[in-house]
């Protein structure tokens, strides 16, 4: 297919992620329209063949498809809010981080001005943009999801994930929060380490090798999570709850701060104290619920 025949895309918002994803579409053959506020950072874009639209409204009337990807929800509705009667008849997706209430708040705001409305969540860095392992989350509009999938390819795997716009940041969101909480732990890891001056370095490998051993646990984990059933195979909540203390003192004797890990010890407690000390560990995921 030649250039001509790819569907012309805008994209709006030129931070790293912006510029990653405005170079896929060029890349992948797509006449690209940009905008963003500093103007300055469209220049290498428009290098590579991008047209600079001078204005927000200009550059949604550019291509059926506009791909928005912001700091946050305000700044998204900052720079949209003004442009709604430009929308209409076209297809907006939102790759902006946010929650899924803003989601689906920019739903509801797109469909009163006859916009079809995507909302994504970015399971990659700026680098990974434009090759498969770029996992894209979607959710929202099937038909503006099916109409633009192949376009929306151009950034890496695109998956929908069902008609409610909200699943796409819910499961974003929820996939960030298993990558801070290794990083938590890495780092606590880290501290305790270096307190005795071993090297990151010399200690990462057993990290690595210990949590890739500990992840195979992980779907057993959400098989009882999904039944209700927690059959402890080895190591249960009682026996863990014991030795986490020793976590917590040796923290404190090497001098570490103990704020990434003491809400594991209240949760372990908690578990203990609810007649769950035989249980596994994967107990402890219904205690979370505030509001179950
Ligand atoms: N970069 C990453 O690794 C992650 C990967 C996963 C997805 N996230 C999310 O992507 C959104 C954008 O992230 P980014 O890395 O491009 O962020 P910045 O480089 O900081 O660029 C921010 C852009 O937003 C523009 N902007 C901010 N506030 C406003 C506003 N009030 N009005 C108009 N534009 C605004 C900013 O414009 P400028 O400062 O250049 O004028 C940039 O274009 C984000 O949701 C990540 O969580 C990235």
């Amino acid at each position: 297919m030649t250039g001509d025949q790819r569907t012309p895309v805008t994209v709006i918002g030129l931070g790293d992620m912006g510029r990653a994803l405005a170079g896929a579409f060029l890349d992948g053959g797509h006449p690209t329209t940009v905008w963003n506020r500093t103007a300055s950072r469209a220049e290498a874009l428009a290098a590579r063949g991008a047209t600079t639209a001078a204005t927000a409204a200009e550059a949604v009337a550019a291509s059926p498809l506009t791909v928005v990807c912001l700091l946050d929800h305000d700044a998204v509705r900052e720079v949209l809010g003004p442009v709604a009667g430009d929308l209409r008849g076209r297809t907006l997706v939102n790759l902006t981080n946010g929650t899924p209430r803003q989601a689906r708040e920019n739903a509801g705001w797109a469909a009163e001005h006859g916009a079809d409305y995507v909302d994504g969540g970015i399971m990659a860095v700026p680098p990974m943009i434009g090759r498969p392992e770029a996992l894209v989350l979607y959710s929202g509009s099937p038909t503006a999801f099916a109409a633009h999938e192949r376009t929306l390819g151009a950034l890496g795997t695109a998956t929908h994930l069902g008609t409610d716009p909200g699943l796409a940041a819910l499961y974003d969101l929820a996939l960030l929060s298993a990558m801070y909480g290794m990083f938590g732990g890495f780092f606590h890891a880290l501290a305790l380490t270096r307190s005795e001056k071993i090297p990151a370095a010399e200690f990462t490998p057993l990290v690595v090798s210990w949590l890739g051993a500990m992840m195979t646990s992980l779907p057993e984990m959400a098989r009882a999570v999904d039944s209700g059933d927690h059959p402890a195979t080895g190591s249960n909540l009682g026996m863990q709850a014991a030795a986490y203390v020793n976590l917590l003192d040796a923290s404190r004797e090497q001098g570490v701060a103990t704020g990434l890990v003491e809400p594991m010890r209240a949760l372990l407690h908690r578990g203990v104290a609810a007649g769950h000390g035989g249980d596994d560990l994967s107990r402890l995921v219904e205690l979370l619920r505030t509001n179950p």
